[in-house]
């Protein structure tokens, strides 16, 4: 499954194995162990000072409005229904695009904002930077997804009869869109990145997030340096426009390909380091637990191959019709080779339907003709360019992560 490239710790196996030789080295890997090495990790955050200027409320957990006809709401987060991307173009309006709060979407103000890199990782000392030395930095556009890893996770339970912690996702909790800003890249060169900096650890400023009673901090994850300068954007405009309040305004990373926590939103402080940095959002989350994985688990980075419908769950369609089924595939692994769907009666292929963006999604549709009354279901299965395709099952783990199985999908003839 490794494949080997000399972007070295990019590659999610090299990277959890470099991380979990260097925990060992340092300290017991029992899962205590590696809780303890969290509450070190939050503490010596804490420890550092520098509190953020943005100001959370706890008001609206979401501040644009959730139409249920486009969103389902689970708390603090809410999906885009499949059904509402039917019609649409290739990238996913802000409108309709899923939001993932762990508490609420803050208000921050541009005009004194600043983003803070610090830590042994730099050879002067912090830096910081305004929205407008952000402005002023050569841009950068990329179109890209960004997908929660629990999504899809619902089915888990309903398709595979298991039990899974966290959001109950269908497959809404993902999005495309055009994403304007500074490579990370740029802003750690600037910043004076030294040569033997391994992990930044990007914090967001929204509220700390408590959960069991546990205070576990900011939300934040470190990333190797070699990924931050691989494709990282810091992002200022979604689809052309201002990042919108809950996409992470003023600016939020844009990490391609990878697990939708590495985008941390509502940017507030980097740090950089020689030494491998830890955060419950990789020790005690995003990680694949469960009878199938070693015991310390298997690190979450990577996005899976997943394929979906524009259509309702339970759609309904007259019996003898003819339709055309469209849907969408994509991969963190790269773009989507093929697609076949099954309405029943054997694998077809689908038919692709515009060009594909490296880190988007590919659109396609395929005709069908409504048989007999009853029950049909629909199945979509796609392969992307490493040769990766969707299996028929996915192993359990118990935060649910990473499904990416063929969905079954119900739909009515009558
Ligand atoms: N600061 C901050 N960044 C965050 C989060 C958060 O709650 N706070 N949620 C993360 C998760 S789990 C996901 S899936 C994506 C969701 O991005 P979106 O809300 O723009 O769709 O943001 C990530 N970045
Ligand atoms: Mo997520």
């Amino acid at each position: 499954m490794s494949r080997m490239t000399g972007t070295g710790l990019t590659d999610e196996a090299t990277y959890d194995r470099t991380r979990i030789e260097q925990w060992r080295a340092g300290k017991a890997l029992s899962r205590r162990g590696m809780l303890q090495l969290t509450a070190g990790g939050s503490l010596a955050l804490t420890a550092l000072g520098a509190l953020p200027s943005g100001t959370a409320s706890a008001a609206t957990p979401i501040v644009k409005p959730l139409p249920p006809e486009i969103f389902e709401v689970y708390g603090t987060n809410a999906e885009t229904r499949w059904e509402a991307l039917s019609g649409q173009g290739y990238l996913t309006p802000v409108e309709r695009f899923f939001v993932r709060n762990h508490t609420a979407t803050p208000t921050i103000d541009v005009g004194t904002w600043r983003l803070k890199l610090f830590g042994s990782g730099l050879s002067g000392g912090p830096v910081e930077f305004s929205y407008r030395d952000l402005l002023r930095l050569p841009s950068e556009t990329i179109t890209s997804a960004i997908e929660c890893a629990g999504n899809g996770r619902s089915y888990f339970t309903s398709q595979q009869g298991q039990t899974v912690s966290g959001t109950a996702w269908k497959l809404g909790a993902i999005g495309v869109a055009r994403w304007r800003g500074v490579r990370l890249a740029t802003v750690l060169a600037k910043a004076g990145l030294t040569r033997n900096a391994v992990d930044v650890l990007p914090e967001g400023l929204d509220a700390d997030y408590v959960t069991g009673g546990v205070n576990l901090g900011k939300v934040r994850r470190p990333l190797p340096v070699a990924k931050a300068l691989q494709d990282v954007l810091l992002a200022y405009e979604m689809n052309g426009h201002p990042l919108p309040p809950d996409h992470g305004h003023p600016v939020r990373l844009v990490v391609p390909s990878w697990a939708g926590i590495s985008s941390i939103k509502w940017l507030g402080r980097i740090e950089v380091s020689e030494t491998p940095l830890v955060s419950p959002w990789n020790t005690q989350y995003y990680r694949l637990l469960g009878p199938d994985y070693p015991a310390e688990g298997t690190l979450v980075t990577r996005q899976v191959v997943k394929s979906a419908f524009e259509l309702p769950w339970n759609a309904e369609f007259a019996a003898g019709d003819r339709q055309v089924l469209r849907g969408r595939s994509w991969s963190g692994n790269g773009r989507i080779r093929r697609v076949d769907v099954d309405t029943g009666s054997g694998w077809r292929q689908a038919k692709f339907v515009g060009a594909a963006a490296d880190r988007g999604w590919q659109r396609w549709e395929i005709p069908w003709r409504a048989g007999v009354p009853g029950v049909h279901t629909l199945r979509a299965r796609a392969t992307d360019i490493t040769g990766v395709t969707q299996p028929e099952v996915t192993p359990h783990n118990t935060q649910g992560y990473l499904f990416d199985a063929v969905v079954r999908h119900p739909v009515r003839v009558v």
